[in-house]
């Protein structure tokens, strides 16, 4: 620990403030952060929300009228650290936004665009858009996690994967806790088995997450104290807070009584938000109690916009639309000493970036040819303008239901935001800085910047060899009523196919 705390103290008598006021990747300063000794890499705790809307938080909702949640502990990561108000998922959906986090590339360029396995009864929509082409994480690909067990770090994985077949421990992660999907974020007993935990009566699956990882912290402070002095990356993929909703008695009886607001007003909902954020409380606990608090980077994520049981105000939509709301993301990053308390950042930050920024954090070199996609955010994180000219992209040629904005593809540069919708064949173009809410469809009166981000769109699309939606032939729209995932048809499918596994 003295050793880290010196090689920090040199790293900063040697810049102006925090890290050099750097503007690339390449420079002297981030060359400074490669070849650290295992004893002076940060330990790296990323904690990863399912289907959080982003002014469901305190630290973001406040400001648009959230006075009901309450995420304390979520909010004083952002008191002590950075958050990023410009933050993306790269989709609007869970399995894909994971799968460019772990891997550093756009969703289309795995050909992995919709959650596992995706909807099942597109064939009779107006465009051809169909299940993902790519049903699991391939196997080729090289995580994060095995980056940085491969430089030195204890990797643990906890949570959910929804990358179909395979594993976290087949992908470099050392140990893994958990693993399943949604179903299982209800109290003790698990519905589903979980991977490597027990728990007791009264314990939700976060809780005992929580746990296990303070323990496992426990144990790594007595081999840094024995000698052994290995930094440790934590995955805390949480369940919270996807359906099915989950709370105490006594949270939802505390919210019935608060005052509820005119967006956000679900008692439930509020208190099993309480319970994503008393875990996190508890988790920095664990670091603190152990003397690593100020030796580890924590990140804050969420994998995609916030479901319709919560509200996304002021953003449009919900989680599955290409709107705001759907994919509009709460990003917090701290870390004592080297990220000023309570700043802010306006950089364009997309899930593939994760990837690279790690690298750096864990002062390894950078692997290009795995994260395609990424670029590192490590500067922005000194207070820096990383890149003005940044682009980011969507593409999801999949139909929700409760979306009317997919499937599409989606380019941001700057303030402007193009969707091409693939159904309707319509454009639409938003200035986001005057119109956070993508109410005034302003294409046909900007018709150079529409131009320039058609064609920006064009050559990302090619570039990554997208899957275009074509005209379908077998159009039937009273059929797709019927057959729509949750309709009739697709209900009584599901019930036949049930009931033949029963037999
Ligand atoms: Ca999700």
């Amino acid at each position: 620990m003295t050793s880290r705390k010196i090689a920090i103290g040199a790293l900063m008598l040697s810049t102006t403030l925090w890290w050099a006021p750097t503007l690339n990747a390449e420079t002297e300063a981030d060359k400074a952060t490669e070849n650290l000794k295992l004893s002076e890499k940060p330990n790296i705790v990323i904690l990863f929300a399912d289907d959080l809307g982003i002014t469901d938080l305190g630290c973001y909702g406040l400001e648009h009228g959230n006075t009901y949640h309450e995420t304390p502990n979520i909010d004083e990561l952002a008191r002590q650290g950075m958050l990023f108000t410009d933050a993306y998922a790269a989709s609007p959906v869970c399995s894909p936004t994971r799968a460019s986090i772990l891997t550093g590339k756009y969703p289309a360029r795995l050909r992995l665009t919709d959650f596992l396995p995706g909807q099942l009864q597109p064939q009779f929509r107006g465009v051809t858009a169909s299940q993902p082409e790519q049903q699991f994480l391939p196997p080729e690909e090289i995580t994060f996690g095995q980056a940085l067990k491969e430089g030195g770090y204890a990797t643990w994985f906890f949570g959910k994967w929804h990358l179909g077949k395979g594993s976290p421990t087949d992908f470099g992660f050392e140990q893994e806790y958990g693993a399943q999907q949604s179903e299982a974020n209800r109290f003790y007993p698990f519905k589903k088995k979980q991977k490597n935990v027990s728990g007791k009566e009264g314990d939700t699956i976060t809780d005992v997450f929580t746990a296990k990882a303070a323990e496992l912290i426990g144990i790594q402070r007595q081999q840094w104290d024995g000698g052994h002095q290995q930094p440790f990356l934590i995955y805390m993929s949480y369940y919270l807070v996807h359906m099915p909703i989950i709370a105490r008695e006594e949270g939802i009886a505390y919210f019935e009584a608060k005052k509820k607001t005119q967006h956000w007003k679900r008692a439930d909902y509020a208190a099993m938000l309480k319970i994503l954020d008393d875990n996190v409380g508890r988790l920095m606990q664990a670091l603190k109690d152990n003397g690593f608090a100020d030796n580890t980077v924590v990140l804050f994520y969420s994998d995609n916009g916030g479901h319709t049981c919560t509200s996304n105000y002021p953003y449009k939509g919900y989680k599955g639309g290409i709107y705001e709301g759907g994919i509009k993301e709460p990003l917090i990053v701290k870390w004592p000493g080297h990220i000023a308390p309570g700043s802010k950042s306006t950089e364009l930050v997309n899930t593939p970036d994760i990837y690279p920024t790690m690298l750096q954090l864990a002062g390894l070199p950078l692997k290009p040819e795995q994260h395609t996609d990424g670029q590192s955010f490590f500067n922005a994180l000194a207070g820096k303008r990383i890149n003005v000219d940044k682009a980011i992209f969507w593409h999801h040629p999949h139909y929700r239901d409760n979306a009317p904005s997919v499937p599409a593809s989606v380019v941001r540069k700057g303030n402007y935001k193009l969707i091409r919708h693939y159904d309707s064949g319509s454009t639409e173009l938003f200035n986001l800085q005057h119109d956070t809410s993508e109410t005034q469809n302003i294409s046909h009166s900007n018709p150079e910047v529409t131009k320039e981000l058609n064609l920006l769109l064009d050559a990302w699309l090619k570039d990554v060899d997208a899957v275009i939606p074509q005209k379908n032939p077998h159009c039937d729209l009273e059929k797709a009523k019927t057959e729509m995932w949750g309709g009739p048809g697709d209900v009584a499918r599901r019930k036949a196919k049930l009931s033949s596994k029963a037999e």
